[in-house]
């Protein structure tokens, strides 16, 4: 297998509105990130990711771009990014930018020629229909609630958003769009940036029948995933950027692949292909949602979480490359979700972290995931931002639930668990700004914070910093073949990774339960020493460990 600088770094992500206020309008800023550039370091974090930060009305948090050469007034001046650039690249860090280019918001320029008139040279930049029977092109429904089609008087038609309507997609079959998109990224490239985050990439391409969807029976819209993603095409799209733009630099690439099977994955990732370096696939976020929307609480059970694993591990292995992340700017505080956030949150964010830490793939640290921040449950929606949850509430609302039953949705899968500011110190606002932030500070943050977990002898950013060093040190758990064990076990993941020789066994017990634990005689356990625990390393004796709540171990074979 190849080595890679992005193969043996650790990517830690910013969401930049959250991160650091520097100057004191409660809003994150580049310059809030570049005074915490020594802690990023310390912690061994080799590469950024910066959510998008580019001019935008944050309809979705910029996640609706109105121009991508410029900078959001807010973080700061382009300026103030390349200090960012430079500050970071002096110390030998890297970063990655986010690239929206599914869509752009609706006040991009093109978007507001585009509307004006059929034949205006920025129609066919996005994707126009018109009514049928006087209603949507078709049923398909917006990943944030509703139609994915908005009515545009002007001209009688509709644009497709799959999106907020606030978000139209650009028409990708435009070889003027994609031109665009190649130009735009090639000048930040030259700027000096080390790769790019790509949103939502794998939905690029869309079938330009636009037939309905297969619906559930109840529901007006669909999500009709085949219809928009990983279509063939949208293979053909990655291919001509990584021709165009992506091959002529040493960069690393991640896409957000949603919905996608381990045979798309391959062929997003193999190096044969040209394409991608990594994918972000969902299917071990995804398990506990239901089948109608994000929102919907289903079960969540280990051995899934194992097989998922495992899959994926085995599947990309010398074909390919995984990226490992448990949550990220979307998703809830995985210790919240994973394990327990009270009693046993210290355990847990420790094992979850040696999950993250152990396995082939490039693993991603979302902030505040280093000192175990939590869920958050606010009673008001006026004190949500996240257009997805307040979009969900309004309408769980009309339909009759009760706000109650809907807020508990939120506070379990709202985006915003993870949006709540950076948690640095137990004064005012958690330290992250003198003035009001811009959303609320999670009330916990005089507990949990990184002055406690810089002083504390076991804190979770220590453990966190151990086994990022010990991660680098030893390439058996970079490049390193996958084995699983005890497949069945609801309560104990353990797995081996090896390299020639050496062989490490990580075994986590994903319960609050004491455990007395027998390994499979054909490992012969007794040959393994504990290197690494959440609780105090632990000897086998005749193939038996008693393990604690969230213990978490790591063993090398003697
Ligand atoms: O979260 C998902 C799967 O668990 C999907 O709904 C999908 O991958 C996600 O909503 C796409 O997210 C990305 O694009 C959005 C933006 O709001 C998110 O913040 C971004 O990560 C639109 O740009
Ligand atoms: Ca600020």
């Amino acid at each position: 297998m190849e080595s890679k600088w992005w193969k043996e770094g650790v990517v830690y992500q910013i969401y930049p509105r959250s991160f650091y206020d520097s100057n004191s309008d409660g809003i994150g800023d580049l310059r809030g990130i570049i005074r915490k550039i020594d802690y990023l370091k310390e912690l061994g974090i080799d590469i950024i990711w910066l959510c998008p930060i580019y001019k935008s009305p944050n309809d979705d948090n910029g996640y609706d771009i109105s121009d991508y050469y410029g900078i959001m007034d807010e973080f700061g001046t382009l300026d103030d990014w390349q200090e960012l650039v430079e500050k970071l690249h002096a110390k030998e860090m890297r970063i990655i930018m986010d690239l929206v280019v599914n869509h752009t918001s609706d006040e991009h320029a093109w978007f507001a020629e585009s509307r004006l008139s059929k034949s205006n040279p920025y129609r066919d930049y996005y994707i126009w229909r018109k009514p049928v029977n006087g209603k949507e092109p078709n049923n398909w429904k917006s990943f944030f609630q509703g139609s994915a089609w908005q009515y545009d008087k002007k001209t009688d038609e509709y644009y497709l958003h799959l999106f907020s309507k606030k978000q139209p997609d650009l028409n990708w079959e435009n070889s003027n769009v994609r031109n665009e998109v190649y130009k735009m990224m090639t000048w930040w490239l030259d700027k000096g940036i080390d790769g790019f985050r790509m949103d939502v990439v794998n939905m690029l391409s869309k079938d330009m029948s636009f037939p309905d969807a297969e619906i559930i029976p109840g529901e007006k819209y669909s999500f009709g995933g085949m219809h928009h993603s990983n279509r063939e095409r949208n293979h053909e799209y990655l291919r001509e950027m990584n021709e165009q733009v992506l091959s002529k630099y040493d960069i690393m690439t991640v896409g957000e692949c949603g919905f996608t099977s381990i045979k798309q994955g391959i062929m997003y990732t193999s190096p044969e292909r040209k394409e991608l370096d990594m994918i972000f696939q969902f299917e071990l976020v995804d398990m506990d949602s239901g089948g109608k929307n994000r929102f919907e609480l289903a079960g969540w059970d280990l051995v899934e979480f194992k097989k998922i694993t495992e899959k994926w591990q085995k599947g990309l292995h010398g074909n390919g490359w995984n990226s490992l992340f448990l949550t990220n700017h979307d998703q809830p505080r995985a210790v919240s979700r994973y394990c327990n956030d009270s009693e046993f949150r210290v355990e847990s964010a420790k094992l979850l972290m040696t999950y993250l830490m152990t396995l082939q793939g490039t693993p991603f640290i979302y902030q505040g995931e280093e000192i175990g921040m939590t869920n958050v449950s606010f009673d008001a929606i006026e004190d949500y931002n996240d257009i997805d949850s307040i979009n969900y509430y309004k309408m769980q609302i009309e339909e009759g639930h009760m706000p109650g039953e809907v807020m508990h949705h939120i506070h379990m899968r709202g985006r915003d668990n993870a949006r709540t500011p950076m948690q640095w110190d137990n004064s005012l606002n958690a330290g992250f700004s003198i003035a009001e932030p811009w959303l609320k500070i999670n009330p916990n943050y005089t507990e949990i914070n990184v002055q406690n977990d810089l002083e504390a002898e076991n804190s979770i950013y220590k453990y966190t910093k151990s086994l990022i060093s010990l991660r680098k040190e030893n390439e058996t758990l970079i490049y390193g073949k996958y084995i699983s064990y005890d497949l069945a076990n609801p309560y104990v993941f353990i797995y081996e990774r090896f390299l020639g020789r050496e062989r490490f066994l990580i075994l986590l017990n994903f319960s609050e339960k004491n455990i007395d634990f027998y390994f499979p005689s054909e490992l012969d356990a007794d040959s393994f020493v504990s290197i690494t625990s959440n609780y105090r390393k632990s000897i086998i004796e005749n193939n038996f460990l008693h393990l604690e709540p969230y213990q978490a171990e790591i063993f090398l074979k003697n």
